[in-house]
């Protein structure tokens, strides 16, 4: 049964039916119905039957979707060869996006079946958070952007935050650095936290926080966002959200010409 690849258990395991033993595969959705950056699989390739050593994944590829579980809507980011041993075996890649995952083996040793025993899908490092300020990188100038107009001063119209805080000002000329610190998580929790840009595109950043004791990610670990010269003016927006609780924080700034 595939379900035996993601059980965590390396004594049970996945068999095909018998005489299926090239291009055969298993798809996983991951957690939440959500997209991932992932850059590595860890696979145990060795058939849990006894005497079946043959029955082993040889060569095989890591495809994923970002849209849907339909077969046509995979792309293979990472082709390897795993050996017969009964061993876990980590497979690195550059990071990519993705909502499903697809363990596609081309081949096995020779038997008759092709069997495994589990498949681990691993989040893009950076999942714990740098010492320090973590840092959003400074969003690219987006084609076509359009400055926001303002109305009754060049730092109107900024939405209120919720459950966020940005300091030194909320408003300030491109080149300028904002720090966010946002409250309202569950104590202890992973947060993650991404950048909307005016142009509704989002960035996301490549790290998660913890909450502290209190919920909250306070200096000196708030999420600063360095803005360039070139970075286009408009609102954007810094978002965090709980891994677990899913409670988001949210906080707005005002980006002016330079
Ligand atoms: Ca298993």
């Amino acid at each position: 049964m595939p379900k035996y690849m993601i059980d965590g258990n390396p004594d049970t395991g996945w068999s095909t039916e018998p005489g299926k033993t090239t291009n055969q595969y298993i798809i996983v959705a991951l957690p939440r119905g959500q997209t991932y950056s992932i850059n590595k699989v860890r696979l145990n390739p060795f058939s849990p039957s006894r005497n079946y050593d043959d029955d082993s994944i040889k060569d095989f590829e890591v495809r994923v979707s970002t849209t849907d579980a339909n077969p046509a809507s995979f792309t293979t980011v990472y082709r390897g060869t795993t050996p017969k041993q009964n061993a876990f075996f980590d497979f690195t890649f550059s990071p990519v996006q993705a909502k499903y995952v697809m363990l596609f083996v081309v081949n096995n040793y020779g038997g008759n079946w092709v069997e495994g025993r589990e498949f681990e899908v691993y989040q893009a490092c950076g999942n714990t958070p740098p010492p320090g300020n973590p840092t959003v990188p400074p969003p690219p100038p987006p084609p076509g952007a359009s400055p926001t107009t303002a109305a009754g001063g060049p730092c109107s119209g900024i939405p209120a935050n919720i459950n966020m805080t940005v300091s030194p000002t909320n408003c300030a000329k491109a080149g300028s650095t904002f720090v966010f610190e946002a409250s309202g998580f569950n104590p202890g929790e992973r947060v993650g936290a991404y950048a909307t840009g005016p142009d509704g595109q989002v960035y996301g950043a490549s790290f998660q926080l913890i909450a502290d004791q209190n919920g909250a990610i306070r200096n000196p670990n708030g999420v600063t966002l360095n803005t360039q010269t070139g970075t286009p003016p408009g609102i954007y927006a810094l978002t965090m959200e709980g891994v677990t609780s899913h409670k988001k924080a949210i906080g707005y700034i005002k980006l002016l010409a330079p």
